[in-house]
């Protein structure tokens, strides 16, 4: 598996309307999209850092996966996400390496990305994130 960079850092808040000023007036970034993936139960609100993006993520859905996430655990980091560039290659190595798959293939993700999802049981408890950029 070849990683090229941090694609973006996911973290889950309440709220965008009320964290997106944090992140502009206090950090200085820029909102740049605002999206809806509704696959994923999530509304997203992305700023660029560099090659990497931050994403917030607020629950559309309490019985979601950040619903349920910021129930259980409250709000904060959520998961990584690494950019890659054969994304099937890598989910066949990391399952052939007896990673537990989420999704054992890729989907559409935010930005129409093509994502998968590792389970944070079997990478140490960080929720991990493939994505491929098919342009
Ligand atoms: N990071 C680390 N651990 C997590 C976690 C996260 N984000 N979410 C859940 N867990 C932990 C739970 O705390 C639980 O641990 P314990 O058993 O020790 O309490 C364990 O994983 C299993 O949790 P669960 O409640 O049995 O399972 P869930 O139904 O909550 O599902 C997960 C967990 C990771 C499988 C589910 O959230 C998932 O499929 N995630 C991938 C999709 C996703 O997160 N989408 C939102 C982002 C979409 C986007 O970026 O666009």
């Amino acid at each position: 598996m070849e990683l090229t960079h941090i694609e973006h850092i996911g973290i889950a808040v309440k709220s965008l309307e009320e964290t997106i000023p944090y992140y502009e007036k206090v950090l200085g970034l820029k909102c740049y999209t605002i999206e809806e993936v509704k696959n994923q139960k999530v509304k997203t609100a992305f700023f660029r850092i560099g090659q990497t993006k931050i994403e917030l993520l607020e629950s559309t859905d309490p019985e979601g996966p950040v619903g349920k996430f910021i129930e259980k655990r409250g709000e904060g980091l959520h998961h990584i996400a690494f950019a890659v560039h054969d994304i099937k290659g890598c989910l066949k190595d990391a399952k052939g390496k007896g990673v537990r798959l989420i999704d054992q293939e890729p989907r559409k993700g935010a930005e129409r990305l093509d994502i998968a999802f590792l389970h944070p049981k079997s990478t140490f408890g960080t929720l991990t994130e493939l994505c491929e950029d098919k342009g």
